[in-house]
Order: C-alpha cells, then sequence, then structure tokens
C-alpha cells in the first residue's frame, strides 16, 4: 500500500521485467499489467523517497481542468513540461527559419554545443508563445490533449461532450451509478496525436461517503511519469469529492505497459535504498464550492519532507 507498493513496482520490474525495446529507442524493462492502490484518507501520495514537484503536478492538472490545451497558461505558470510537443511543431512548420533541430531532444542530451543552440531556440519559443497572441494560438496549441477530450469532446453530429462536468452531476446526482467515467482514448484522434493519451480513461465509485478513483494507464513511465502520474489523479479525487461533499476514498491505478527505461535503472536503485518518510496533507481552499474555479495559490501540501530530486533522461 501506498509509497511502498510504487517501491515494490520498482523492485518487481528490476527483478522480473523483460527487457523490451521501444518506440523512442532507449529500450526499457517492462511487465504487463499492475494495480496499486493509495487510501486518501492516510495523506496525500506524494512519493518522500525523491522529491516531486507538486506545483508542476497542481498547474498541470488545472489546465486540464480548464479545458485549455494551449502551452501558454503552462508558461504563465512556469511550467515547462508540454514545451517539446508544441516546439516540435513549430521547427517543422514552414515559418521556422532557424538553426536544425531535428531530433531535438536526443541529440541535446548527447551534444553539449547543439544543446546551448536549442535552448536559445526554446527559449525564443517560449518567450513567443507568451507574447505574441497569433503566435501562441498557431503554435502554442497541442490539439487534441486531456482538456480536449475532457471537456469538449467532439461528436459526429458537431456537438460538444464536457465529460467532466457530466460526471460530477452524475456522482452528486446519482452515487450509485456504475458508469462515472471519463475517457481521453478518443479513436478517431489517434492518428494525429503525437502522444496518444497515457491515462487512458477514469472511473469514479462512491460507498460509505467516500469517493474512489480508478485510473487505466495504457502506458506508464515508472521512474518519471507515475509519481507525477498518481499525485494528478488523487489531487483531482481530492477536488471532485469536495465538490460533490463526499471524503476522499482511495486512488486506484492500473497499468498496462508498465516500465522502466534502461537509462533509468541506477536512479530507480539509489531511490530503493532510501527510506519512506511520513506522507504530506493536502490543504486547499475549501471556500471554493466547484472544480473550475482554483486557483494554484488555493493549494498547500503540509509536511512534505521528501529526499532530493533524481535527476533522469526523459525519452521522447
Ligand atoms: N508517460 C507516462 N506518464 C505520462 C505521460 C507519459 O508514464 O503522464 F504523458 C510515458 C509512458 C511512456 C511514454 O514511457 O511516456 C509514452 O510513450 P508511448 O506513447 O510510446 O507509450
Amino acid at each position: 500500500k501506498g509509497e511502498q507498493a510504487y517501491l515494490d513496482l520498482c523492485r518487481s520490474i528490476l527483478d522480473n521485467g523483460t527487457k523490451k525495446e521501444d518506440r523512442t529507442g532507449t529500450g526499457t524493462y517492462s511487465i504487463f499489467a499492475h494495480q496499486m492502490r493509495f487510501d486518501l484518507q492516510e495523506g496525500f501520495p506524494l512519493l518522500t523517497t525523491k522529491k516531486v514537484p507538486f506545483r508542476l503536478v497542481a498547474s498541470e492538472l488545472l489546465w486540464f481542468i480548464k479545458g485549455d490545451t494551449n502551452i501558454r497558461y503552462l508558461l504563465a505558470n512556469n511550467n515547462n513540461i508540454w514545451n517539446e510537443w508544441a516546439f516540435k511543431k513549430w521547427i517543422e512548420s514552414s515559418e521556422y527559419n532557424g538553426p536544425d533541430m531535428t531530433d531535438f531532444g536526443n541529440r541535446s542530451l548527447k551534444d553539449p554545443e547543439f544543446k546551448k543552440v536549442y535552448d536559445v531556440q526554446m527559449e525564443a519559443f517560449k518567450q513567443k508563445v507568451l507574447q505574441d497572441n497569433t503566435f501562441a494560438e498557431k503554435y502554442g496549441e497541442l490539439g487534441s490533449v486531456y482538456g480536449k477530450q475532457w471537456r469538449d469532446w467532439k461528436t459526429t453530429q458537431n456537438e460538444t461532450i464536457d465529460q467532466l462536468k457530466d460526471v460530477i452531476h452524475s456522482i452528486r446526482t446519482n452515487p450509485d451509478s456504475r458508469r462515472h467515467i471519463v475517457s481521453a482514448w478518443n479513436p478517431e484522434d489517434i492518428p494525429n496525436m503525437a502522444l496518444p493519451p497515457c491515462h487512458t480513461l477514469f472511473q469514479f465509485y462512491v460507498a460509505d461517503g467516500k469517493l474512489s478513483c480508478q485510473l487505466y494507464q495504457r502506458s506508464a513511465d515508472v521512474f518519471l511519469g507515475v509519481p507525477f502520474n498518481i499525485a494528478s489523479y488523487a489531487l483531482l479525487t481530492h477536488l471532485i469529492a469536495h465538490e460533490c461533499n463526499l471524503d476522499v476514498g482511495e486512488f486506484v491505478h492500473t497499468f498496462g505497459d508498465t516500465h522502466i527505461y534502461a537509462n533509468h535503472v541506477e536512479q530507480v536503485k539509489t531511490q530503493l535504498q532510501r527510506d519512506v518518510r511520513e506522507m504530506p496533507v493536502l490543504k486547499f481552499n475549501k471556500d471554493k464550492e466547484s472544480i473550475f474555479d482554483f486557483e494554484l495559490s488555493d493549494f498547500e501540501l503540509i509536511g512534505y519532507d521528501p529526499h532530493p530530486t533524481i535527476k533522469a533522461p526523459i525519452a521522447v
């Protein structure tokens, strides 16, 4: 249970994972299908065996909740986690005439000279998205990512489905329903997406006055992605429970391809040597009634005292 469940998963992949090639060419150790449970009554499941940047988790979640799909909001909140996806569209466009940025992710890891040139281009791109409205509309936009599918799912009848609003309504009015589902997986959009949704689908469940949430994650980078994903859905569950006048129950995290990248193995071993500390507690502004009203400053984590960050290259 809790953080120990995460550490056990890491251990089990290192011990039993199959060496498997992957899209990014990095190589992984992988298992298929796994489940972890977090009792949200015990505390907020932000890992303590390494520092996980809650501020980035929270601002990204607020961005999804708003239905925003433009990186401008993230940049304005000093959150850079989606930049590469937008940058890729920009450098592949006919309007880009700077230095060659092909395969910038891998090259900037291997070639320090290239990294300098890349950093300059990325910084210029960010500034332009922040300052130039027309540019932001064109190149800050990521298209059919989570915010779009959660809030603005397009039907064949040219109507719009607000899955998030609908699921909150169904939890409030029909808590026993077995249909409290939000799907980010839109088969029609998949062929045109750079990154088909990793958090494929989630379901809520109400019992004994508590709201639980289960996420099905089709593909999981256990070292870099998962700690972030746990915190994000735990936060979402807290906010929806608050709006529905429920306590929080469990967050159940179910995985498909569950992998540790070959270039994360040493980092995972370091983390496994650390002892688990006490979970932090989430405090937020309970005066806000709707999840659509929250801002970053409404959240506070009490007692988060993690071991230091462990750096690792992200596979793109
Ligand atoms: N990934 C996560 N969590 C996320 C996210 C991505 O673990 O929230 F956006 C990882 C999983 C996988 C990669 O390693 O990103 C996506 O690659 P693919 O689409 O090939 O599964």
